[in-house]
């Protein structure tokens, strides 16, 4: 049997469609929408008990046994260490990765997703504050990206890594928070890179919401 991905058409969800993809495992996506409140399913939370996607279910996990996993920053370790693909074994290679992608989902997730949210507001003394506040947060992260990418092919070094596969998902909803890549010149090197890979193009491409009825 497959892994099992529970996802939606978001950052987040994508980061894990893309690792599926780069490292070849085979997976069923099941659809959780969380437009339409599907994330409190108890059936999902029995899962995922923050009510969040993306969440995996791996039928052979560790020892053969079963095993789910919730928090995107999980799942990719997980998945780098189950496969040993874009996770190094080298220990201070490994230090690089989780540093880019724990900065990932400590900051460049929660900055652009708040942009996200205030930009949707129509009411503008709403908006204001919130926008001024995570739209200078999110380009100053892009800075702190770019300074990292003018000396590194990627955010771990040489190679791609599962940090790659978490900053992606975000970076690919640039137009979204109104930041231009083309003032981050090593950042749209990079994502240009990054979204040329067949396997990442596919992990964008696999339909992560249900067709519209009708
Ligand atoms: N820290 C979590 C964040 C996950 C997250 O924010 N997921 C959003 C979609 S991108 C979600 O499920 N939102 C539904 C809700 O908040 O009700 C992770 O990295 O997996």
């Amino acid at each position: 049997m497959n892994i099992q991905l529970y996802a939606f058409d978001t950052p987040n969800g994508r980061k894990i469609s893309v690792a599926l993809e780069e490292m070849g495992l085979p997976y069923d996506v099941r659809v959780v929408d969380i437009t339409a409140g599907e994330q409190h399913d108890p059936a999902f939370v029995a899962i995922s008990p923050n009510h969040k996607i993306p969440a995996i279910v791996d039928p052979h996990g560790p020892a053969g046994v079963p095993i789910s996993v919730f928090e995107s920053g999980a799942i990719l370790f997980y998945l780098g260490m189950k496969t040993g693909q874009f996770w190094p074994t080298d220990r201070t290679a490994q230090v690089a990765v989780m540093e880019w992608l724990m900065f990932q989902v400590g900051g460049f997730g929660p900055a652009p997703g708040q942009v996200h949210h205030f930009i949707a507001l129509d009411d503008e003394g709403d908006r204001r504050y919130g926008l001024q506040r995570f739209m200078a947060e999110t380009r100053r992260l892009y800075g702190v990206m770019d300074r990292r990418l003018a000396e590194h092919a990627h955010f771990a070094g040489d190679t791609v890594s599962i940090a790659d596969f978490a900053i992606i998902g975000w970076a690919w909803r640039h137009a979204r928070h109104q930041v231009d890549l083309a003032d981050f010149p090593n950042v749209q090197r990079w994502y240009r890179q990054m979204m040329a890979r067949p396997a990442t193009a596919r992990g964008f491409e696999v339909a992560l919401r249900r067709p519209a009825p009708g």
